[in-house]
Formats: C-alpha cells, structure tokens, sequence
C-alpha cells in the first residue's frame, strides 16, 4: 500500500471531490489511466475496508468513500469520452445478481472505453433472466460480470453456464475479487471463458484480441 492510496483514501472519506481530484492530478502528472485505476484507486478502496473491518470508520463514511470514488471514475471516464468509438466490437458488463460491489467493474468499463468498444455497463446486482434477455437482444461479443464475495461464487458459475450457452455464443470474462477461485471448465466451451485477476490483465488481453478474432485470442 502507498503512501499516496492511503492519502486518497482519507481524502474519500473527507467527501471531497474536488480536493482527492486535484490530489490525483498532482500525484499523477505523469501517469496513465491505469495507474490511477489499479496503484491509486484500487489500494484505496482496500484500505478502506481495512478501516471498516477495524471499526474505524462507519458504514456511513464507507458509503460516503464509495461515492466519491465513483464520482472520480465518472470524471475520468467523461474526460476521454470524446474519442469516437474505433471498434466494432460490443461488451456487456454487470455485476451478478446479488452482487453489490461495483467499482473494479466500472474501472474496467473504462478500460474497454479506451480500447475504443461499445459499451453497455448495466452495473451492479443484474438479475441473471434479465441478463439473459439484454445479451441475446444485444448480442455483444464479450460479456463480462464481476463477483467479489465467496459465496456468490455458486451464482457466478450459473450465470457462466447460462450466458456462455446463448445461440452467439459470446466470450465471457470472469473478473473481480473471486475469480482467482473460480472455475468454469466443465460449463462452457474450451477457451469461452477467461479469468482477469486485475485491470493490467485486461489491458494485455485487449491489446491482444485487438488483433483478431475475440475467441481466438484468449489468455487464461
Ligand atoms: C465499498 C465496499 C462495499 C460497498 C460496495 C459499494 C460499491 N458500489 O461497490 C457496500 C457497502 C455495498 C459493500 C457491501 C458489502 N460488503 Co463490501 N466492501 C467494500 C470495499 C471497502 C471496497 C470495494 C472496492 O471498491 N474495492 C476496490 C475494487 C477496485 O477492487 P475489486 O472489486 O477487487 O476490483 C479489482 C479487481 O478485482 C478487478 N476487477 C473487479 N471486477 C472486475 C471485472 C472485470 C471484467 C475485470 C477484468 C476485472 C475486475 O479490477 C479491480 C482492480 O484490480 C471492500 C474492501 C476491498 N478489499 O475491496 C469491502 C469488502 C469486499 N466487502 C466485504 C463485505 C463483507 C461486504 C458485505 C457482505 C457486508 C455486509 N455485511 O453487508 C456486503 C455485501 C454486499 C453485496 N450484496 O454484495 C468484505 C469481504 C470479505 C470477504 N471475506 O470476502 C470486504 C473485503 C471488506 C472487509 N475487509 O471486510 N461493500
């Protein structure tokens, strides 16, 4: 953890986004969207639950904390969303059902953002038949969801086995705290589902598949 995750943390539970933007824009001059998201924001957020798990801050400040983070990542994501999107590929992104923790999912939002996809982020806790509906009526070519507690992992593999069976038969990207622990094998096809443990893997994996085929450049 940084020095300068824990000052923005303190500066999200202060409840001032001005104050943790110009912080970020002083700490970060020289660096990209990346590192803000995965050696600043990301650090942050875990100290945050740090001082939860401790009872040093409430489940009020924590709230407050989210929703300046939230707002710093609407901010960025505004900032660059000038650029036209370049591609024509389509990526549906949400968090499973019952899952309420979204922020990782929105950073990685902004990541397919800057590869240039087009996007749908339908955010946290999307019912698994309403996601069934939205990715056979979009069709989108990935389809990505987020988990962060164990025991969403069952509803995880369920809605795995349910959006990688859909007649385009997308690819399905697992990220999020738990998706080191998950495996999906025996519900999909070889190679439909890849697991991204962080926004860095993302990046490499989009840097990669922007040279071919979706399900033919799968780094697992
Ligand atoms: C803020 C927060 C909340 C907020 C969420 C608000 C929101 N809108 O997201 C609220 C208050 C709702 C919440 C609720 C709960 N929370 Co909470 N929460 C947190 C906290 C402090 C920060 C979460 C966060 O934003 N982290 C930062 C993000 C960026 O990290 P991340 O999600 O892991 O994402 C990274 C990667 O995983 C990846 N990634 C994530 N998604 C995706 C998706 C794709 C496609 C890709 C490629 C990558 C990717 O990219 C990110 C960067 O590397 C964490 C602490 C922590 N360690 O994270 C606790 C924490 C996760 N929560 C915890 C708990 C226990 C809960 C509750 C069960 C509490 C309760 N009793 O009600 C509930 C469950 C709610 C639910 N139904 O899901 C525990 C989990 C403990 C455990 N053993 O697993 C933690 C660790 C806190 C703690 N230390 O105890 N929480």
């Amino acid at each position: 953890m940084t020095e300068h995750a824990i000052q923005l943390a303190h500066k999200f539970l202060n409840g001032d986004e001005q104050n943790a933007l110009s912080f970020i824009h002083t700490v970060l001059a020289n660096n990209d969207r990346l590192s803000l998201y995965e050696d600043l924001i990301t650090p942050a957020m875990i100290h945050i639950g740090k001082l939860w798990e401790r009872n040093e801050i409430t489940v009020a400040d924590e709230h407050l904390a989210t929703a300046i983070c939230d707002y710093i990542i609407s901010y960025v994501e505004f900032k660059s969303a000038a650029m036209d999107a370049a591609s024509n590929r389509k990526v549906m992104l949400f968090g499973v059902e019952g899952e309420e923790h979204y922020i990782g999912l929105k950073m990685a939002t902004s990541v397919f953002q800057e590869f240039g996809w087009k996007l749908r982020y339908l955010g946290p806790n999307l019912p698994l038949r309403h996601a069934e509906t939205a990715v056979n009526a979009w069709q989108p070519d990935v389809v990505a969801m987020s988990a962060a507690l164990s025991y969403r992992l069952p509803m995880l593999r369920k809605s795995v086995e349910v959006l990688a069976s859909v007649a385009h038969k997308p690819t399905i990207l697992i990220g999020g705290r738990m998706s080191p622990h998950a495996k999906f094998e025996d519900v999909a096809a070889p190679g439909q589902v890849v697991v991204l443990q962080s926004l860095r893997d993302l990046h490499a994996w989009l840097q990669h598949t922007g040279k071919g085929a979706v399900t033919e450049n799968v780094i697992s």
